[in-house]
């Protein structure tokens, strides 16, 4: 087989792991990137994304990154994975998409296929791709194929990768959707789903990540009733778990933050807008899924209360600053929000997450330990799983707020400390 050549525009923790999938499987990858220092470190075999797929496979492949988009020119394929944020208004930012499509536009191949894989709403390739092409004159089906086969990483997840997750494509015309699908088949062990139009396959991701966030919202909602009546949230939902069938536990939290889970929603939210529909459950999930650091705040406003300690002038210590366990990724953190409110109410703010060192007020645990009066778990790193409670007691820790629900509740209360977890008393 004449060896196809695929130019994957974007090599972060999506394109990366995809562009060196690709080449493990016998395509010629070049990398499209505007980031110089990611493109240096990719073409020394250096991974510049600390994940184990990445690791031990990026030395082994030969992938060409570049920031020169003359590249993609040269390749049969053109894959689209960069970034799609909200902005400050929660509405969805399409300018990475659109600048990548416009940079295929410049350095158009005749008869190319172009994936995109970038998370967009439903309608995005039909009401704003599909045009752009045409406005410079290139017929989808005619002059190029367009398909959309949405990301499914998990960043930091041990098992599910991007060889062996399933996936869904959708395309304007069977040829694209046969060699995109075909395209997914050759690099992924697993099972690709066929749409019948592109606009499901632009539904799937929205709907998937919506589903996390309303189930997320759910138990937060639970916490919050639960606290008032004195019933332990998480014991509940591990009890509701024992059902075998038709229940999926999710867990409360400090927050929900990410690029996808309080993120996508936006997407269909604005988008069914425009279409007549009001999704007033996903935002009603939203609103209470953002209430969560406040609602922890004042959870820790009780405790002190409980000490005879007011929040302004207490030294609080954060654990954590990324958005979920064992990732340094910050992007929507709900910790943000946890360090402004903390300030706004005066308490002098310490904090330490081993995965963003640099952004960390003290260098480790003890030091933390050493300072705080007060100690808020905002993301259930494994190194803060350990945390014993002779730790906390030995240097003087008072009150002690477990925003992931993952310390030891009973034995930090045996040793006299005051502990609140999220729907945990
Ligand atoms: N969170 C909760 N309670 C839960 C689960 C998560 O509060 O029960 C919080 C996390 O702490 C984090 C946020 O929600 O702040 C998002 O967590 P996540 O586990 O959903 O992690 P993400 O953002 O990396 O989501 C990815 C998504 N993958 C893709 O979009 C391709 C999502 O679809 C996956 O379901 C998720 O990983 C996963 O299952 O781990």
């Amino acid at each position: 087989m004449k060896k196809e050549k695929v130019c994957i525009i974007g090599l972060g923790y999506v394109g990366l792991p995809l562009a060196v999938q690709a080449a493990l499987r016998g395509y010629e990858v070049y990398g499209l990137d505007n980031d110089k220092e990611k493109i240096r470190k990719i073409n020394s075999g250096k991974s510049p994304i600390k994940e184990d797929f990445l690791d031990i496979n990026l030395p082994k492949v030969n992938i060409h990154a570049t920031a020169d988009p003359k590249v993609i020119k040269k390749c049969d394929i053109s894959i689209v994975c960069v970034p799609t944020p909200i902005d400050e208004k929660k509405l969805p930012d399409l300018t990475p998409v659109k600048g990548a499509i416009e940079a295929i536009i410049q350095n158009f191949k005749k008869g190319q296929l172009v994936i995109i894989e970038s998370t967009i709403n439903p309608g995005v390739c039909e009401e704003m791709i599909e045009p752009m092409f045409k406005e410079a004159g290139k017929i989808v089906n005619k002059d190029y194929h367009l398909a959309h086969c949405p990301e499914r990483i998990n960043p930091g997840d041990p098992k599910w990768n991007v060889t062996n997750i399933n996936r869904v494509v959708g395309a304007f015309d069977k040829k694209g959707l046969q060699w995109a699908a075909d395209f997914y088949e050759n690099i992924v062990d697993g099972q690709i789903m066929q749409m019948s139009s592109i606009r499901e396959a632009e539904a799937v991701k929205i709907v998937e990540n919506s589903f996390r966030d309303i189930n997320i919202a759910f138990v937060n909602e639970l916490a919050k009733s639960f606290d008032k009546m004195g019933i332990d949230v998480v014991e509940a939902i591990k009890g509701a778990a024992t059902k075998p069938f038709s229940f999926m536990p999710h867990w409360p939290s400090c927050g929900v933050g990410g690029h996808c889970i309080p993120v996508d929603p936006y997407y269909l939210i604005e988008r069914a807008k425009l279409s007549g529909f009001d999704h007033e459950f996903m935002k009603i999930a939203r609103k209470v899924n953002l209430s969560m650091p406040e609602y922890t705040i004042e959870l820790l406003q009780d405790a002190l209360n409980e000490v005879k300690m007011p929040l302004n002038g207490t030294t609080v210590g954060v654990l954590g600053l990324s958005y979920k366990a064992n990732v340094s990724d910050l992007r929507e953190s709900p910790v943000k929000e946890l360090i402004k409110l903390l300030k706004e109410n005066k308490a002098n703010v310490l904090t330490f997450d081993p995965y963003v060192t640099d952004k960390s007020t003290v260098k480790n645990l003890s030091e933390l330990f050493k300072k705080s009066d007060a100690i808020l778990l905002a993301t259930d790193h494994t190194e803060f799983k350990k945390i014993s409670s002779e730790d906390l007691k030995k240097n003087g820790i008072k009150v002690v707020i477990d925003g992931k629900n993952c310390l030891d509740k009973e034995s930090i209360k045996e040793s006299g400390m005051v502990y609140k977890g999220i729907g945990r008393r």
